[in-house]
């Protein structure tokens, strides 16, 4: 039996330090209930009373070197997968990194993002819609007539006979009006249609943001406030504003503005044409009609309304030349801003 013990010591011992067997299995193997050591010391109760305290010490060592020898084993297979891990994972922090480019804004979503931050904070909210827009909304609400050109084919694009791309922002104001009672303070910024040949100052589709204002006692004179702090921010205190006459189907009276020109301050330049001033935006007064369909009664309550063309802003604001490139998405472009 002792020599059965001491060759099974040997035996593990060597399996051990081999490495070739799995370790776990070897620990099941020799320790196990149904390892080797189990098996003999399950055979002790057939020795003499002498034999067995000398046996079952003589297991013990045994049973206390092969644990040793596994546990060593064990932490030592431990480390050599640390070391293997540190080894594979290792991170030369001197490489150059993977640089991320960090896009940046449109210029058109640049001067938009201004022009909302001014609007908002004169008490402005931003109101958005549908594109694709019923005629109602686009043109019958805002009191233009059947026979009126806008709606002209050439001018529109028409899904069917009743829904179009809308050609102004001005279908969303008529949604507001529709569904809020005065106090009413929006500007509708946003993407609108026109059936135009792509060209330099043309393109079939560019960005509007008409502001609105219904309440009782708007006056004309609220309308050039406003404006005039609008092109005040925008431009810098020193920019001025001038109405000429106008018209349109749904304001009444109705104006274009200018803005003294931000170059020569008024002296005609190359910017203005010679003229110091430059066209911005047109406006007006709510045609009476206009709130009536809105199920707003004229006789109580009035607003003003203005239009501003993003592209001509923004193309002045950065001496752009040319519509096209704003939608082109020529990389170099769109770079520069
Ligand atoms: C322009 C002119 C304008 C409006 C838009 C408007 C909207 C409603 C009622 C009355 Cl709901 N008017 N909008 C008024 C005057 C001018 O735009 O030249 N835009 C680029």
């Amino acid at each position: 039996m002792k020599d059965a013990l001491m060759k099974i010591k040997e035996q593990a011992l060597s399996d051990i330090a081999s490495g070739a067997e799995d370790i776990e299995a070897l620990k099941v193997k020799y320790l196990g209930k149904k390892g080797e050591l189990t098996a003999i010391l399950k055979g002790m109760g057939k020795l003499t009373a002498e034999e067995r305290p000398v046996i079952g010490q003589l297991a013990n060592d045994v049973r206390n070197a092969i644990e040793e020898a596994i546990a060593k084993e064990q932490a030592s297979l431990k480390e050599k997968a640390l070391a293997k891990t540190l080894l594979e994972e290792k991170i030369d922090v001197s490489v150059p990194g993977n640089k991320k480019e960090i896009g940046s804004k449109h210029p058109l979503t640049i001067v938009l993002d201004e022009l909302k931050d001014i609007f908002v904070g004169m008490g402005y909210e931003i109101a958005d819609g549908p594109e694709v827009e019923y005629d109602y909304y686009n043109f019958e609400a805002l009191n233009i007539p059947q026979d009126h050109p806008a709606r002209d084919t050439q001018d529109t694009f028409y899904i069917n006979d009743n829904i179009v791309l809308r050609t102004q922002t001005s279908s969303m104001q008529i949604r507001v009006m529709e569904n809020k009672k005065p106090p009413i303070k929006i500007i509708a910024p946003g993407r609108v249609y026109r059936s135009d040949a792509v060209d330099a100052t043309h393109s079939p589709v560019f960005h509007q943001i008409e502001g609105l204002v219904v309440d009782k006692g708007i006056t004309m004179s609220d309308l050039k406030g406003t404006l005039e702090t609008f092109v005040k921010r925008l431009y810098g205190d020193d920019a001025k504003i001038r109405f000429r006459p106008h018209h349109f189907p749904f304001t009444e009276p109705s104006a274009e503005v200018d803005v003294s020109c931000f170059v020569c301050k008024g002296e005609g330049c190359s910017v203005c044409k010679g003229e110091g001033w430059i066209e911005i935006l047109g406006a007006g007064m709510v045609h009476p009609n206009v709130l009536k369909v809105c199920g707003i009664d004229p006789e109580v309550y009035s607003g003003f309304a203005f239009g501003i063309g993003l592209e001509r802003l923004v193309m002045r604001r950065f001496d752009i030349n040319d519509l096209r490139l704003f939608f082109e998405n020529d990389i170099r472009f769109l770079k520069q801003f």
